[in-house]
C-alpha cells in the first residue's frame, strides 16, 4: 500500500466520522426541539377549574363551575374580583372571548353580570372539543387583558 493510499483512507475515515457526528448533532437538536414543543404547558394540559390572577393592584379568582367545559353548552364562569385593599370590586364591565388554540374554528364572546358584590357570572360556549383560550377584559381595557386556558369535551 502506498503512502498516498494510506493518506486517502485516513481522510475518508475522518470524513465519515465527521458525517456521523453531524448526524448525531442534527438528530439531537431535533429531539430537543420536539421535546421543548411537547413540554410547553399549553400543549400538554389546560389550566385547572380555578385559576388565580393579579391585575393592576387587584386580585381575580377565575372559576369554571362545570369542568371540563361541555361543547355547545352554556358553561358557567364565575369570577371574583377584589381591589388593592381586598374589598370586592364592584361595578366592573367584564367580557370574555373564547378562542381555540392553533385553530380558526370561530370565537365565542360573552359578557358577565355582577350577581353579588365583586362576583361576576356568565355562560361560555366552546364550539369544539379541545383546548381553548379565554381572554378577559375589564372595563374594555384590552392592553391589560387576562388569559387562561380551558378544556372542552363532548
Ligand atoms: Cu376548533
Amino acid at each position: 500500500m502506498s503512502m498516498d493510499d494510506t493518506a486517502s483512507m485516513l481522510t475518508k475515515t475522518a470524513q465519515s466520522k465527521w458525517a456521523s457526528w453531524l448526524m448525531f448533532a442534527l438528530v439531537g437538536t431535533a429531539a430537543i426541539v420536539i421535546a421543548a414543543l411537547l413540554l410547553r404547558p399549553s400543549a400538554i394540559s389546560a389550566d385547572s377549574a380555578v385559576t388565580e390572577h393579579r391585575f393592576d393592584n387587584g386580585h381575580l379568582q377565575w372559576q369554571i363551575e362545570d369542568y371540563p367545559a361541555i361543547v355547545l353548552q352554556g358553561n358557567r364562569f364565575r369570577l371574583t374580583l377584589t381591589d388593592a385593599g381586598g374589598e370586592p370590586l364592584r361595578g366592573a364591565e367584564l367580557a370574555i372571548k373564547l378562542e381555540m388554540i392553533d385553530m380558526e374554528c370561530g370565537d365565542y364572546d360573552f359578557r358577565l353580570t355582577e350577581t353579588s358584590p365583586g362576583v361576576y357570572t356568565g355562560e361560555g360556549v366552546p364550539l369544539m372539543a379541545g383546548l381553548w383560550k379565554a381572554t378577559l377584559t375589564i372595563d374594555g381595557d384590552h392592553a391589560s387583558a387576562i388569559s387562561r386556558t380551558l378544556k372542552a369535551v363532548y
